[in-house]
């Protein structure tokens, strides 16, 4: 057993750090993405690849789900992160039934996951059948048969779960829900789960809908714009473009973060002249906030705006907004005015003077659009938190008009289309009606289990197989000692995957790998090449189309995977047309069509220029479909996480180095790590307070109540500008940190970002520790 996880194959000796970044991208980007690009997939596979990144025709980026310009596209519409999403997948290096020859299971679980994902991609169907050591060939039809036998061999439909990781194109996930719901269960996990699960529900119980309400034009037309709990810099680099133009239209651009994140603070355009040579300041403020302290600034700019219109009556509140569209204003009159604006400032970390010059941007604004990503949603108060986010713009009549908005920033590149297309453990029952009357079956009402509930039913027994479409699931999901055991308890564990990773070597008492065509790749089905669908963070849906030729002939489309699958389940009458549907995509968006809200003529509008634009009743008409059909004011008891005495909260985050649980090299550019990812990143006084130095070896040992020992090993102290009490370590590593129980109310999620932790200094107990 692995139990503290494999690391032996990387050498951190040579870890340096230096001062970080005050820049994000510039020249620099450039080369380094270009430098990857071509080591993995040679010049000619770069040129041919990168020149059709994100344009019209070309194939939308693996990387981040921030959309394409509406108007004209720069001839490189991508970024370092896109570069090294595709070339990662483009690569190659391939991994085949000879890897598996050669390398035990036993083997390659005590690789690091950068190990793994560094072979290349997979390119043969493989089994894993009890007793055996390695890996071996297995033909589709038989992989299929053996998925199909084990289902139906469950007591029970609700004895499997179905997880989806947001690369999977709409035409895919429209299809999968489609089979598990044909199968006879709900329980469709995914990575939004752990990642914008609270967005949705914040958003929907408070306008009406899980999505932002603005366009990329509306960056153009904002005043003000808070980023708040996001570092665009290296998740979403594309998003500075826009924040750069939105500036140079004289907008103001607030940072709320408890990191001086680079590329917020100052960025390089590589696509104009001007920003190579000179490069601009994103933001004009930077909220240096604890951890967890949003929830309390949102609420503290409540009561100063409250108090500004009692100033200036009639300019701060939009009397007529509240009054014709919202519900529950009285109530959070009457809360927020009684906020203490002490806890605040202990909640924050912030001053008063920070809090009344925010206010006062904020009441002077006349469009503003407050953007955020996992920093507020990984948070135990994380949809509460998005709540009072958005009371702040309905008290200001900030939604559903230009340059004005909820802009939750998402992340895989078609997280929001898969749930646009069905999977979620508790989709609607209005969606579930009109697949059952487009396909004369019956879905299931009774809602599924998400990603903590999944991982409680495989621990407990009650779950039996397991089924990934995409992502790395015992990678990405919290508590990895558990997550890992549950896995392991499985009967049949399969892995649809691009690439090797963990969740491969982590596996159920029989394990397939079913190797699948990337975003890249050039799918052909009977002849006639197929094209996918995908939806942007902003409800823009377009085509994409992969142009590669495939690394194997052995490569399966996702969409011939599902449909493959469901005739060796339901056999060749069941009532879904599915050798039809893998034949022609087109025919699946017809299906489409007619099932999916605002998805009417889907195949023709998704192939106009810019493809089309979902409709978002609260930004096209101020219309609230929610239970008051107003927009609902939230009141939440003030949260916030204080410090323990003696103890650090700890944030898991991304480097700039890494794509979740693909780790792309061991550098952390901006924030000046080298050559390792076994870093804490800690306040310089908090390490003089608990007798460390800068460059000690510690261990970092949950604090959570349970009882339960949690501990990584071996991470160096990195002295780093982040608040007091609040530290910062790199994900996935540090997941066997994160409590499965320690979650989101109402959102389930994971809380990653604000993990109990205390420092043991590191003690080197010798090989096999
Ligand atoms: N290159 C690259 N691009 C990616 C990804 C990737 O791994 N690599 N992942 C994709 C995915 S799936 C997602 S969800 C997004 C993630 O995008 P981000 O949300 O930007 O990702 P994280 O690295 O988790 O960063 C969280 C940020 O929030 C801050 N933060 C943490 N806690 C708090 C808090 O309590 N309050 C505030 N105000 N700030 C806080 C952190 O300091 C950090 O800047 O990126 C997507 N794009
Ligand atoms: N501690 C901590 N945990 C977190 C987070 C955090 O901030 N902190 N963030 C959470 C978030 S926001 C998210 S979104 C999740 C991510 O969770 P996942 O989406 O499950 O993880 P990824 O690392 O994105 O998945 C990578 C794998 O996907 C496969 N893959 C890549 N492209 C394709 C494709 O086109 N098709 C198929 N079938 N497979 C493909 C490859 O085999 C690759 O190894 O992690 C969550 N976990
Ligand atoms: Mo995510």
């Amino acid at each position: 057993m692995h139990r503290h996880g494999p690391t032996e194959d990387i050498d951190e000796s040579a870890l340096t750090v230096t001062a970080p970044k005050e820049q994000a991208a510039g020249v620099t980007a450039v080369a380094v993405a270009l430098k990857r690009s071509v080591e993995e997939m040679g010049v000619v596979r770069t040129a041919r690849t990168l020149a059709r990144l994100n344009q019209v025709n070309g194939f939308d980026c693996p990387g981040c789900a921030w959309p394409e310009p509406s108007g004209h596209r720069r001839p490189a519409e991508f970024c370092e992160n896109g570069a090294k999403a595709v070339a990662e997948e483009a690569t190659l290096r391939t991994v085949t039934p000879e890897f598996f020859a050669t390398h035990s299971v036993d083997e390659l679980a005590g690789k690091s996951g950068y190990w793994l994902g560094q072979q290349g991609r997979l390119t043969h169907p493989m089994v894993l059948r009890p007793g055996d050591t390695h890996y071996s060939p297995i033909a589709w039809d038989e992989a299929n048969r053996l998925i199909a036998d084990q289902l139906r061999a469950l007591s029970s439909p609700d004895e499997a779960v179905f997880y989806t990781s947001g690369r999977t194109a709409n035409e895919t996930a429209f299809l999968y829900q489609l089979l598990v719901r044909s199968y006879g269960t709900n329980n469709l996990p995914d990575c939004s789960n752990m990642c914008h699960e609270s967005s949705g529900a914040a958003l929907i119980s408070s306008i009406g809908i899980g999505k932002g309400s603005v366009s990329i034009d509306d960056f153009g037309k904002a005043d003000l714009i808070i980023v708040a709990g996001q570092n665009p810099g290296t998740n979403h680099p594309r998003m500075l473009s826009a924040l750069a133009d939105a500036k140079a239209n004289g907008a103001k651009v607030i940072a709320v973060n408890p990191l001086p994140e680079t590329g917020l603070l100052g960025f390089r355009d590589p696509q104009t002249v001007r920003g190579v040579t000179t490069g601009v300041a994103i933001a004009d403020d930077f909220l240096q906030i604890r951890l967890g302290g949003d929830m309390a600034l949102f609420q503290g700019l409540g009561k100063l705006l409250f108090e500004a219109e009692d100033s200036a009556p009639g300019t701060v509140i939009d009397r007529a907004f509240v009054d014709a569209h919202c519900a529950g204003f009285a109530d959070y009159e009457r809360h927020t005015r009684a906020v203490d604006l002490d806890v605040v400032q202990a909640a924050t970390g912030l001053s008063m003077v920070e809090l009344e010059r925010t206010a006062r941007l904020l009441a002077e604004s006349r469009s503003t659009i407050i953007c955020w990503a996992m920093g507020l949603t990984q948070q135990a108060h994380g949809v509460a938190t998005i709540e009072e986010a958005t009371n702040l713009l309905l008290l200001r009549g900030m939604i559903g008009k230009p340059g004005a908005g909820v802009c939750p920033v998402r992340g895989h590149s078609n997280v929001q289309g898969d749930r646009t297309m069905g999977i979620w453990e508790k989709m609607p029952d209005t969606f579930l009606d009109a697949l059952d009357r487009e396909f004369g079956i019956t879905s299931p009402r009774e809602h599924g289990w998400d990603t903590v509930n999944s991982i409680r039913a495989m621990r407990d027994g009650r779950a039996k197989v397991f089924f990934g479409m995409g992502g790395n699931f015992v990678s990405a999901t919290p508590d990895t000692e558990v997550t890992e055991a549950a896995l392991r308890n499985c009967e049949l564990t399969v892995q649809v995957s691009t690439k090797l990773n963990r969740s491969h070597v982590v596996h159920g008492r029989t394990a397939l790998i079913l190797p699948t065509l990337g975003r890249t790749d050039k799918d052909v089905q009977d002849g006639t090449k197929q094209q996918v669908s995908v939806e942007d963070s902003m409800s823009m849906v377009h085509l994409s189309t992969g142009r590669l030729e495939p690394v194997s002939d052995q490569l399966r489309s996702e969409v011939a995977i599902v449909c493959e699958l469901a005739l060796a389940l339901f056999g060749a009458d069941h009532p879904v047309p599915w050798a039809r549907y893998q034949r022609d995509y087109d025919k699946i968006r017809d299906a489409i069509a007619r099932v999916v809200p605002g998805c009417s003529d889907y195949n023709t509008r998704v192939r106009q220029r810019n493809g089309f634009v979902l409709p978002h009743p609260p930004r096209d008409s101020r219309e609230f479909r929610t239970s008051t059909g107003r927009a609902n004011f939230a009141v939440n008891p003030l949260t916030w996480v204080p410090v323990p005495e003696g103890k650090l909260i700890l944030q898991t985050l991304r480097s700039h180095d890494q794509y979740n649980t693909t780790i792309y090299g061991l550098d952390d550019r901006y924030r000046g790590v080298h050559g390792g990812r076994r870093v804490v990143l800690v306040n310089q006084q908090d390490i003089a307070e608990f007798g460390f130095a800068d460059g000690d070896l510690v261990d970092l040992v949950s604090e959570w109540t349970d009882g339960v020992e949690r501990r990584v090993q071996g991470f160096r102290v990195v002295a780093y500008p982040t608040p007091r009490g609040n530290a910062a370590a790199y994900y996935p590593e540090t997941n066997p940190l994160v409590p499965l129980d320690h979650v989101a109310a109402r959102s389930n999620t994971p809380v990653s970002k604000a993990v109990p932790i205390r420092l043991e200094r590191h003690v080197h107990v010798g090989a096999g520790s």
